[in-house]
């Protein structure tokens, strides 16, 4: 006989805990893909010369967005867009400070490469475990967030060493955040099947490869990655 494992067993799609959990976990993500649509017009007006491609990727976005409206709808869940809106406070006011100061390394590492690092870590995980509906979106937004956190890794590796500085603070200023906001999402990332570890650990490899696909060395990775336990 076929053995089941622990999610098949337990998720019920349409059970009220589910659908608790998902109020929340797709109004992050609708929120996220309308803060990503918005940081790409910001980028496009920062990089005069990558205009109409930022453009292109903005536009991806307000598409992952109007799929993940979807899910919900598919099942009957409205989201807690106010939550997601306090969910993404500090990553978002971090990224308007730096497009104001027209730091546009900072808002590359905190868009392109920590927000789509844990796009692509969250919709990793969540694929295995969807509802059908959900996978199928899922799975091709996924495909396309891996474009976007390639403009931010071409990009820089080109800027690498006028970058470097500016790269190091703004991780160090931006990866303790993304720690707390997993710590917030555990118990209902749970819920939904998709456990913190996999989480972290999904995220760390993206991150940690792009950091070297840019030019970090493996010493500064490990540098770079502890700053998210001093949370
Ligand atoms: O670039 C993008 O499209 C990213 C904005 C979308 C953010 C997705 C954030 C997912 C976090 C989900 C946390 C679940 C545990
Ligand atoms: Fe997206
Ligand atoms: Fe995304
Ligand atoms: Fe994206």
């Amino acid at each position: 006989m076929q053995q089941l494992t622990d999610q098949s067993k337990e998720l019920d799609f349409k059970s009220e805990t589910y659908k608790d959990a998902y109020s929340r976990i797709n109004a992050i993500v609708i929120e996220g893909e309308q803060e990503a649509h918005e940081n790409y017009i910001t980028l496009a007006q920062l990089l005069p010369e990558s205009h109409d491609e930022l453009l292109r990727l903005s536009k991806m976005e307000s598409r992952h967005k109007k799929g993940f409206e979807a899910c919900g709808r598919n099942l009957q869940v409205t989201p807690d867009l106010q939550f997601a809106k306090e969910f993404f406070s500090g990553l978002h006011q971090n990224f308007q400070t730096a497009a104001a100061e027209g730091n546009v390394v900072t808002c590359l590492l905190i868009q392109s490469l920590i927000i789509e690092c844990f796009a692509i870590a969250a919709y990793n995980i969540y694929i295995p475990v969807a509802d059908d509906f959900a996978r199928k979106i899922t799975e091709g937004v996924v495909k396309e967030e891996y474009s976007h956190l390639n403009f931010g890794e071409v990009w820089l590796k080109e800027h690498f060493t006028e970058s470097k500085a500016e790269l190091e603070l703004a991780n160090r200023h931006n990866l303790p955040i993304v720690w707390k906001m997993l710590n917030q999402v555990e118990g209902d990332a749970h819920t939904m099947a998709m456990e913190k570890d996999a989480l972290v650990e999904d995220f760390m490899i993206q991150y940690g490869e792009a950091l070297s696909n840019i030019g970090f060395t493996t010493r500064d990775i490990m540098r770079l990655s502890a700053y998210g336990l001093i949370a």
